[in-house]
């Protein structure tokens, strides 16, 4: 109907002129050099691989806006649910090869860049990762919007786009050193909506007063202004015309408020700055996982984003001419972590304030519109905002907060009206000096449904964090998705040979939309050609890793020998510190024993990666102890071969595709209880690596799929994690002997000058060892030997990783969005027409 009125000869021409999918390398290659040509004016004379790059990306690109578009008029004509998933952090990665995958016409491309001389690999390695998140909670955000477009689902990400993403780090003298990421210098995959313009308050009052019904209503007034504009992002699903959008806020200064009198006086300077400081707010990314610092241009992120997004959102629906009442079956909003929480208050006061609801109706929308994922329980991670500076700069939410918080402590109070105790313990406020607003609590007030990320962490959540609230509300609003990853990057694109050794066997690429079909590989474990195949990709995978390391630190090491690798954020409860321990204790055995014993003995290469945070002292002199072994080790000609330690440096998403297929071993080994859920640990088993972990997070789940003959489980379990905490404080702590002996070598400056690391080992002498260092190491090392046994067996090893891989079916973030879908969103896929232009 909407088709129709267009009159006819313009839709011929459009439907004529429509830029259709590529169908032979000519083609490509004629858009890709008129983009060449005309866009980046170069020629074929100053055609470098990065022009090429630009060249092929645009061809892309223009291939997307067509699919993006028609899905989105689709979307809007078929005025169904949508979902919001608003994340602070979308670590996207590169997009080309992601976007020539899931177009399916990589390898017209492949073609038709070798025809102009480019290899296609040297193409896609030219691309900047889009890194705007910290760690797993960023890139679990960039797997959900793969997942929601390759199943159809209606669904739009918002975010922020940040002018600096995470630092890009450098390893010098052992040290790491940050650099900023300055990554928008040529980004064909973001279209600036300059007419996508939210204007964002800040700051300011709040002025009660009665309107013409005699009714009291407040008004936020005052304040300063920062305008949001609209980044849009296409997400193009695998296997499907459908693209969504992920909207990404900048701020600029708003016009009004750019002072042109200034401008005009003379005080360009200054007023320059005013625009700078309004620019500031999206300016850089939080470089701080599982840590909260409360810091005020935090706080004002988090509002101008989910400000913006709202007002878009609350836009969209309007233009549906529906009921209010009728907001929570159009709108689903998912709060990714606490990060997004003042979206709550934001939505109550956009309904009662400004659109005139009552306070009770628009609570029920906003409660029934909203669900919150959690992602840890460590009380250093919990976001908590203090109440003066709330005041400050969101004077009318705080009074929104604290209506909410009375409402929901009267009925408390009605339903356990013996339990005055309780009511402090959930109040919304911590009485504290300064008073300060729980944000977890505010989200599961607000929210219907609250998700923990792994089965073991879900529980968890019921009873630490927020026990009170599972009797307050029943259990019911608790539940448990457990993470996914998706399989198109993390198998196909990061392992392309052994994504196509699947599909040879199982006769097509289905598995890929479909994961659980994995289970047919499990028939061929026995057939000898496939597991020479599947043999010899693990060994290439190495070797391209091996050849990363040379070409980025100079060290050789062997593909043959086993490759041992642990990278993600740095972090104390991540426990690299064991890891590193456990190599110096390998080390020191190795050279007690007779040069004929150590023949017997398994090489091993260990490979670390990953971040800290630019304050995180401990997390650093992790990183500097890791390089200085490192030194020692590598230079040692006792173990030549035998043992090497390696940080690849910077660690990011482009990199992990390198790292992750080529593992024999990875590490998940944080202490019991602490690890929500950890999401490398399924890319890693996915690509045929095996893990040596603890019971943690989705290690446990991973271990009831794949069975527990093909994991290395060691240490002590959640359950007992407290009781220990408590003896080490109020007991008599020992300390393990092979650890007594580890540290030994380091005081004795054998790594260096030993005061560098002292902290490092007071932590677990001295102050409590809270992470269970040491109660630990002695089934760690223990558990290490038996992987050296275990990896003697190289048939036995090669079953177990074909076992695994078969039976990883359910990691799929697909299966998790599915599941988010139905019992949180109650959402519905939309199917794309074949094409919106053609079928009138
Ligand atoms: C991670 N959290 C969990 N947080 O640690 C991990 N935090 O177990 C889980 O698999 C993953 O989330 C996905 O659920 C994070 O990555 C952060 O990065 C972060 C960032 C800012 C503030 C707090």
């Amino acid at each position: 109907a909407v088709e129709a009125a267009i009159p006819e000869p313009q839709r011929a021409a459009w439907i004529k002129h429509t830029p259709k999918p590529f169908s032979t390398p000519e083609e490509f290659e004629k858009d890709a050099i008129r983009h060449i040509e005309t866009t980046l004016a170069r020629s074929m004379y100053n055609c470098d691989e990065l022009a090429a790059y630009s060249g092929t990306a645009l061809a892309f690109r223009d291939r997307l806006i067509m699919s993006w578009n028609q899905t989105q008029q689709q979307h809007t004509f078929a005025d169904q649910k949508r979902v919001y998933y608003l994340s602070l952090e979308f670590l996207m990665g590169r997009a080309l090869d992601n976007a020539m995958l899931n177009v399916g016409q990589k390898d017209v491309a492949a073609k038709g860049l070798a025809d102009l001389g480019f290899r296609i690999e040297d193409i896609i390695n030219q691309e900047h990762d889009a890194a705007l998140g910290n760690g797993g909670l960023g890139r679990l955000a960039a797997c959900f919007l793969d997942s929601l477009a390759s199943l159809d689902f209606p669904a739009w990400g918002y975010g922020l786009r940040y002018r600096y993403g995470i630092f890009k780090q450098e390893i010098i003298d052992g040290y790491q050193v940050e650099v900023p990421d300055y990554w928008l210098d040529f980004n064909p995959w973001e279209f600036p909506r300059h007419d996508v313009a939210v204007d964002i308050q800040f700051y300011g009052h709040v002025n009660r007063y009665q309107n013409d019904e005699g009714k009291t209503v407040s008004q936020w007034e005052g304040g300063e202004i920062v305008r949001a504009v609209a980044y849009d992002v296409p997400v193009p699903g695998y296997g499907t015309e459908t693209t969504n959008n992920l909207r990404l806020w900048s701020s600029k200064a708003a016009s009004g408020e750019f002072d042109f009198q200034k401008f005009n006086s003379g005080e360009y300077e200054s007023s320059v700055a005013d625009q700078q400081r309004a620019e500031t707010i999206s300016a850089v990314l939080y470089p701080n996982d599982n840590l909260d610092r409360g810091k005020e241009l935090r706080l004002k992120q988090q509002y101008f984003w989910c400000a913006a997004s709202l007002h878009d959102i609350v836009r969209r629906f309007k233009k549906g001419g529906h009921a209010w009442k009728d907001f929570p079956n159009q709108v689903a909003i998912q709060l990714n972590d606490t990060h997004p929480t003042l979206a709550i208050p934001e939505l109550q006061r956009i309904l009662v304030d400004v659109e005139g609801l009552e306070w009770d109706e628009a609570w029920i929308i906003v409660h029934k519109t909203f669900s919150y994922t959690n992602h840890t329980v460590l009380p250093e991670a919990l976001e908590k905002w203090s109440v003066p500076l709330m005041q400050l700069l969101l004077p009318r939410h705080l009074q929104i907060i604290y209506d909410i918080n009375l409402q929901f402590l009267q009925f408390v109070e009605r339903t356990f009206p013996k339990e005055r105790e309780v009511l402090s313990r959930v109040s919304i406020i911590e009485e504290s000096q300064p008073k300060m607003v729980r944000m977890a609590y505010l989200a599961v007030i607000g929210s219907h449904k609250v998700n923990g990320v792994a089965e073991l962490h879900s529980d968890l959540i019921k009873t630490t964090i927020f026990q009170d609230f599972v009797k307050i509300y029943g259990p019911d609003k608790f539940t448990n998705v457990t993470n996914g990853i998706t399989p198109r990057r993390w198998l196909h694109q990061a392992n392309p040979r052994l994504s196509a050794l699947i599909a040879s066997k199982l006769g097509s690429y289905d598995f890929l939309k479909d994961l659980t079909q994995l289970n047919k590989v499990e028939n061929f474990v026995q057939d000898q050609e496939f597991r020479k195949e599947w043999r010899e990709i693990k060994l290439a995978n190495k070797a391209r890793l091996a050849k990363h390391i040379k070409d980025t630190t100079g060290l050789e090491v062997d593909p043959k020998a086993l490759f041992d690798i642990q990278v993600k954020r740095i972090h104390e409860y991540k426990r690299q510190q064991l890891n590193i321990f456990g190599v110096i204790h390998r080390w020191l055995a190795l050279k007690a024993l007779s040069p004929e014993e150590r023949k017997a003995t398994v090489p091993r290469v260990f490979i670390f990666g990953g971040k800290a945070a630019p304050g995180y002292w401990m997390a650093k002199t992790v990183i500097h102890l890791i390089n200085q072994v490192g030194k020692v080790i590598n230079a040692d000609s006792d173990v030549g071969d035998l043992l090497k330690v390696v940080f690849v440096e910077d660690y990011n998403v482009s990199k992990a595709e390198i790292i992750v297929p080529a593992s024999d071993i990875s590490e998940h080994i944080s202490t019991a209880g602490t690890e929500a859920s950890g999401t490398s640990n399924m890319k890693f088993v996915l690509n045929g690596g095996l893990i040596i972990g603890t019971c943690d997070g989705a290690n446990i789940e991973i271990t009831r799929e794949i069975g527990e003959n093909n994991i290395f489980l060691f240490g002590n379990l959640a359950e007992d994690v407290e009781e220990l905490r408590h003896g080490h404080l109020y007991g008599n702590y020992q300390l393990d002997e092979g650890l007594a002996k580890v540290f030994d070598e380091i005081r004795n400056g054998r790594f260096g000058d030993a005061q560098a690391f002292t902290a490092l080992i007071n932590a677990i002498v001295d102050h409590g060892d809270y992470y269970l260092v040491s109660d630990d190491f002695n089934s760690y090392c223990k558990t290490q030997e038996l992987i050296d046994e275990a990896y003697k067996d190289q048939e036995e090893w090669l079953t177990k990783s074909i076992t695994s891989v078969a039976r990883m079916g359910f990691f799929s973030s697909d299966r998790c969005i599915e599941e988010y879908a139905e019992t949180i969103w109650n959402l519905e896929p939309q199917k794309p027409k074949e094409s919106a232009a053609l079928d009138a």
